[in-house]
């Protein structure tokens, strides 16, 4: 069996990387972070809410109540265990894939559900695809559907922060595939020669829909890349939710003081589909679904705290409990909410609208009145 894992196409996690609590969930001694049981406790809860938020998203675009959705299981410990890093005043600019961000950043369930279903009280007014949220309130920068193309702004941010004298550190989020992008190349080489204050998250988890990280680089791993424009780049078990903050928060903490950016590429792997329009039996082994699922970060994550005495099962069933319940009531009072006013089309594009919007918007609204159903 040893020997048949090996055997896997798994090339992206081959090699040194960084890593605190061992698969069976035992403790590197002397390499844990500093944190409380209240801290551990936080991140176990938010990974929870974020698989259930994740199963149940799936489920309701599978019954039409929501039209489209990125799955992020997986991926809890690589996006939680970074964002726990850092300080509310920072920003991320996250993907599409990062629930996990905007939930230990502090975003209310019913913001996720209004901006998934469209509805009147969505901050993006229904005219953003699902999963591509901005939240102002959580300094959550806005996420873009071009790959990588949030970074060279993520840059910018960061960049203006160093120039404004503030004490603020941008965490940018990016995929495996984004990094064949020029706009990667672009982020990357101005946040080396500008020193900007920004962290990039790699979540390499080893697909870009369904090509694989090989066919994606000829380089031996995605960190080296960091040397050419200038910083440090680190692997880190992206599974290993300690493991992903201690290496975050050191590079946090030195973008904070002025020591420039740094990149930690996190091996990490996609349990689901690319998104709800996806098949990944097309192009992945069940042998690999299987490698992976024994190396689910929760679990692993579950087992550590229940050798430090802070998980048991009457923790579990509570926290379950109180996660369930936090969700479904979400979705109740989200589903009650009205979608946007036809009129809301028309706003949020120009300072001044032009009178062809406003002819456009005429016929639109007298067309909806006439559709709509008569008493
Ligand atoms: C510039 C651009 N090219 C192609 C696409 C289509 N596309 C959407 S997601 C995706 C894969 C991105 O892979 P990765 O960066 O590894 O992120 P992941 O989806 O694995 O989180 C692609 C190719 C796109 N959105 N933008
Ligand atoms: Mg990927």
């Amino acid at each position: 069996m040893e020997q048949r894992e090996e055997q896997q196409p798994l090339s992206h996690i081959e090699g040194e990387m960084i890593q605190v609590i061992s698969l069976e969930g035992k403790i590197n001694t002397g390499q844990e972070p500093k944190l409380s049981p209240e801290d551990l406790k936080k991140l176990y809860e938010t990974m929870v809410l974020t698989r259930v938020l994740d199963t149940k998203c799936m489920n309701m675009q599978r019954q039409g109540r929501i039209g489209f959705y990125v799955p992020c299981a997986g991926q809890e410990a690589a996006q939680i265990g970074s964002a726990f890093a850092l300080t509310p005043e920072d920003w991320t600019a996250p993907t599409y894939r990062d629930q996990g961000v905007a939930l230990i950043r502090g975003i209310g369930l019913r913001k996720i559900f209004a901006h998934l279903m469209g509805n009147s009280s969505d901050s993006m007014r229904g005219k953003q695809m699902p999963n591509h949220w901005g939240f102002k309130e959580i300094n959550l920068m806005s996420v873009a559907s071009p790959i990588a193309a949030h970074l060279p702004i993520a840059t910018g941010v960061a960049m203006s922060m160093k120039l404004r004298k503030k004490n603020t550190v941008v965490l940018a989020y990016h995929g495996d595939g984004a990094t064949s992008e020029g706009d990667f190349h672009c982020a990357y080489n101005f946040a080396g020669v500008y020193k900007a204050p920004i962290v990039f998250i790699c979540e390499n988890n080893g697909w870009a829909i369904s090509v694989p990280v090989a066919k994606q680089t000829a380089s031996a791993t995605l960190s080296i890349k960091a040397e050419a424009y200038g910083f440090d780049g680190v692997r880190v078990d992206g599974n290993d939710v300690l493991a992903v903050y201690k290496a975050t928060k050191l590079a946090v903490d030195r973008a904070r003081n002025g020591g420039g950016p740094m990149m930690i590429e996190c091996l990490t792997y996609r349990m689901g589909p690319h998104s709800t329009s996806d098949d990944p039996n097309r192009y992945r082994t069940k042998e690999e679904i299987e490698f992976w699922k024994k190396r689910d970060p929760i679990e692993r994550f579950k087992n550590y705290l229940a050798q430090r005495g802070i998980w048991n099962e009457q923790y579990e069933k509570e926290v379950r409990t109180k996660v369930e319940d936090e969700v479904n009531k979400a979705i109740e009072e989200e589903e009650k909410v009205p979608p946007p006013d036809v009129s809301t089309m028309f706003r949020d594009v120009y300072a001044e609208e032009p009178n062809s919007l406003k002819e456009a918007e005429e016929e639109a609204l007298s067309l909806s009145e006439s559709s709509s159903p008569k008493n």
